[in-house]
């Protein structure tokens, strides 16, 4: 494991948070906790579920590592509403250990952009949440309102850093769009 470098991918991915000294005329009394190592991806290549799926856009293509937003290219998540389905779709990571996580990052398709609007970002502890409608307000990351543009990437930052192992993107569909997002990053330490 390397120390002072900040990795972007599995195993030794980390960026060991050092002790601020007064050094720099900051004071070594800071908040910074030495015991906590910062994860710019959490997420990458971790197992991932949703609601449904179309076609070849399972899950795990919006943790694949590629932000590519272009559906046909085989690296974008797509959920299939269908009659019998709830009004609501999700899609969610098990990080596969506890984080606290500060933000979440999400890429939007290219096309049928608008479907991405008006959603939530949950954290959960223990994943139940995924046999229930979604997740409860105490582990709101945060509240989207509005929408994204195409292909574009935004980072979200919860209202208040939140701890959990699984991360769920959720999103109302009363007029029964499906969601598309073609990748997700969690930023957070352990
Ligand atoms: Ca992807």
């Amino acid at each position: 494991m390397v120390f002072g470098k900040n990795f972007d991918g599995n195993g030794g991915n980390v960026l060991r948070q050092r002790h601020l000294t007064n050094t720099v005329g900051l004071s070594k009394h800071c908040s910074v906790d030495p015991t906590l190592f910062r994860f710019k991806n959490a997420a990458l290549n971790k197992p991932a579920l949703q609601i449904s799926t179309y076609s070849s856009g399972t899950a795990s293509k919006a943790v694949d590592g590629n932000k590519n937003p272009r559906f046909v290219d085989g690296s974008c998540m797509h959920t299939w509403w269908k009659e019998g389905l709830p009004l609501y779709q999700w899609w969610m990571v098990d990080l596969e250990r506890e984080y606290r996580i500060d933000s979440v990052n999400i890429t939007n398709r290219l096309h049928a952009a608008k479907r991405q609007r008006d959603f939530d970002i949950f954290v959960s502890l223990n994943g139940t949440f995924v046999d229930d409608d979604h997740m409860t307000d105490d582990s709101l990351c945060i509240h989207v309102s509005g929408g994204m543009g195409g292909g574009e990437t935004r980072t979200f930052t919860c209202r208040t850093p939140v701890f959990g192992q699984f991360v769920q993107v959720y999103m109302e569909t009363f007029d029964k769009r499906n969601m598309n997002i073609c990748e997700v990053t969690v930023e957070g330490n352990r």
